[in-house]
């Protein structure tokens, strides 16, 4: 079979080889790549319908990079880092797709990889992946912050290399999304609407946008907002939260690393961090999957979910872009999923009965 005519544009290179002026990697670093990166930018108009039909919005669907997650645009830099520097071990603390992600880059790098879940707080896809690549999985009896701060205390103590975004090399990758956005869309969003977690993400964005606007390849900058859950929301209310909770869980993270750097980004750039509850966060989930076909896991829809209620607040006085970037695969919690979808329909193998439900008569 002849091999099939491809455009450059269809070609994924990978963040690594897309944007390596904007990178700090030299000829002498390995690049450890999954091809990640090169999502699609999603218009979503009966989302924007449901919305503020003033608004134009886009989903940055980041579901589509190799593991399911946005994390491998920072891990294909941290583990391609680690290898250059002779690191032989990588560990992390995680929700669960940080894990996932480090399991697979790890793989593909052939170094040892270890990861610390909080016992139960997983959903199912995340832990699958990071047992099948290989890693050793171990969960703990606790929170995602007790887990960061034993693999800091770790990674301080041993030689292991820490693959949280307190590394900056995940930094530095997953900037490649802001440049993504302003590529495509020749400029940012004028609001660019992110869920907010361990708020590495928020400060890679926010550093991406500045980078190109420092350049002059962009002549503004978006105004960043960020939404926790209501029951996870330290940077909300300005004090860590001991027990956090949230369906999302994802973003259960009540001590976030990058906490100062999320308050910059949104300081500097005239945006605001808000919370959206468990209930707001289901519904976009819902709308996104039912309205535009884009199915993204729950934490994830804390993005347009604050997106909804921030419309609903009368914030949008004049027409503007949008941008929400959608985290995660809604493949990665089936649970979730099968839980707030519609049920599932059981009949004998009779066709009478199925036309029936299907409500089709002859
Ligand atoms: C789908 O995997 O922290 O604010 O350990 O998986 O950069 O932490 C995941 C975070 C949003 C929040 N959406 O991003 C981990 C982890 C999804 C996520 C976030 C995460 P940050």
């Amino acid at each position: 079979m002849e091999a099939l005519a491809t455009t450059p544009a269809m070609r994924r290179a990978g963040i690594i080889e897309q944007y390596r002026d904007w990178l700090p990697v030299t000829d002498a670093t390995p690049v450890i790549t999954l091809l990640e990166g090169s999502t699609p930018l999603i218009p979503a108009p009966a989302l924007a319908r449901a919305i503020d039909p003033k608004l134009k919005v886009y989903l940055k669907y980041e579901g589509l990079n190799p593991t399911g997650s946005f994390k491998d645009r920072g891990m294909t830099m941290a583990i391609s880092k680690a290898c250059e520097a002779g690191a032989k071990a990588v560990i992390c603390a995680s929700t669960g797709n940080t894990a996932a992600s480090a399991a697979a880059y790890s793989a593909r790098a052939g170094i040892q990889c270890a990861v610390l879940l909080p016992k139960g707080e997983v959903a199912l896809g995340k832990v699958s992946q990071s047992l099948m690549h290989g890693a050793k999985v171990i969960a703990i009896d606790g929170n995602f912050d007790d887990a960061l701060r034993l693999v800091r205390e770790i990674t301080d103590e041993y030689p292991i290399e820490l693959v949280n975004s307190l590394n900056p090399y995940r930094i530095e990758g997953q900037k490649s999304g802001a440049f993504e956005i302003c590529d495509v869309l020749g400029e940012p969003p004028d609001f660019h609407c992110i869920p907010v977690g361990n708020a590495g993400n928020i400060t890679a964005y926010w550093k991406g946008y500045n980078e190109y606007f420092q350049a002059g390849v962009t002549q503004r900058l978006p105004k960043m907002l960020g939404y926790q859950a209501a029951g996870s929301a330290p940077i909300y209310y300005g004090h860590p939260i001991a027990e956090p909770d949230t369906i999302a869980t994802a973003i259960r993270i009540g001590n976030p690393a990058s906490w100062k750097k999320a308050e910059a980004a949104r300081d500097d750039s005239g945006g605001m961090i808000d919370i959206v509850t468990d209930d707001e966060i289901l519904e976009a989930y819902t709308m996104l999957a039912s309205l535009e076909g884009v199915f993204c896991e729950p934490a994830s829809a804390a993005s347009v979910a604050g997106l909804y209620k921030t419309a609903k607040s009368g914030y949008f006085t004049e027409p503007a872009t949008c941008v929400c970037i959608l985290t995660g695969h809604g493949l990665k919690d089936p649970t979730r999923a099968v839980a707030v979808a519609p049920q599932l329909i059981d009949l004998p193998p009779d066709k009478g009965r199925i036309l029936e439900t299907l409500g089709i008569s002859a």
